[in-house]
């Protein structure tokens, strides 16, 4: 077995395959053209869209992340072979972390102190009860279900959508439109964890930011896509006193690196991260890696991703 990886510190990834997989040739797209053509699988994150083009007898893909719009989106994919993604593999509690600070970011009111602070104003605010604290989580994959449950285990009351019926524990599941428009109507913080597809596309948009009740606060380690930007803009206000929404964090933007002229920037009400929610943690990922490859290799049945339904 031929597998060619292209990531950022291909070389470390490189290593750590061969010594997983000693059966397999492993190698960078740094080796020679004639090596990389003559790959029979590639383990890739954004791969340029030559390097897809080249091998000659492609059997598999596995996606060395969890979002696969970008890989489904290159037009370099060949058509017909099949994909498999990184599943949580460690990603779902780093981004549960992210999504629990920005919970009590928000209903803790540092949001509030922040601001506070620069004019040397010392004012309490009464804690809300997290029992009064709904919590929205858009999307019930495996790193969003993982979250759900984080977040209802801090004492939460965790909604959860997915756009097919789903039921998990602790977590009150809504689904399809009907169940998108409830789910808006109850909760003070929406956390976007669903995948970049023409169906996901803007679905908060000013129709569904004016649904969230007054106040409410949005945390997104998902995808920029999901978020009408000029809708977010609108609600927000002009960050001199709170909108109709009362602040973002905001991990992932259609453009990335998020553009020096978006207004985000500098909105008093945002926060900004440079998409570091989920960093892919190595070694468990490694181990997905090995055993997507081996089971290519072996013919046998894996969970391979839908181009049509983008995820
Ligand atoms: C991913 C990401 O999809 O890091 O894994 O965004």
């Amino acid at each position: 077995m031929k597998v060619l990886v292209h990531i950022d510190d291909a070389e470390g990834w490189r290593e750590a395959l061969a010594e997983r997989l000693p059966e397999a040739e492993v190698f960078t797209s740094a080796a020679p053209a004639e090596r990389r053509r003559q790959a029979d699988y590639l383990a890739v994150w954004k791969p340029p869209e030559a390097l897809l083009r080249e091998p000659v007898a492609l059997k598999g893909i596995v996606n060395l992340g969890a979002g696969v719009d970008a890989l489904l989106n290159n037009p370099g994919l060949p058509k017909g072979v099949p994909i498999v993604k990184l599943r949580d593999a460690g990603m779902a509690e780093l981004i549960g972390d992210y999504v629990r600070y920005g919970i009590l970011h928000f209903q803790r009111d540092f949001d509030r102190y922040r601001r506070q602070q620069q004019d040397r104003e010392w004012r309490e605010h009464a804690v809300v009860d997290k029992a009064d604290w709904p919590v929205g989580v858009l999307g019930l994959g495996a790193i969003g279900a993982k979250v759900a449950a984080m977040v209802a285990a801090d004492g939460f009351p965790v909604h959860g959508w997915s756009r097919s019926p789903k039921s998990l524990d602790g977590i009150t599941c809504h689904h399809g439109d009907a169940g998108l428009d409830a789910l808006l109507e109850r909760v003070r913080t929406l956390v976007l964890l669903l995948p970049d597809t023409p169906a996901t596309r803007h679905i908060v948009d000013a129709g569904a930011l004016a649904r969230l009740p007054e106040g409410a606060s949005l945390i997104n380690p998902g995808r920029g896509s999901l978020v009408d930007e000029a809708a977010l803009l609108e609600a927000l206000g002009d960050g001199a006193v709170e909108g109709r929404l009362r602040g973002a964090l905001l991990d992932a933007f259609p453009e990335e690196p998020l553009p020096d002229t978006s207004p985000l920037w500098t909105h008093s009400r945002v926060i900004i991260t440079p998409h570091m929610a989920g960093p892919t943690p190595l070694g468990e990922a490694l181990d997905q890696v090995a055993e997507a490859l081996r089971a290519f290799a072996a013919g046998e049945p894996l969970e391979t991703v839908d181009p049509g339904a983008g995820y």
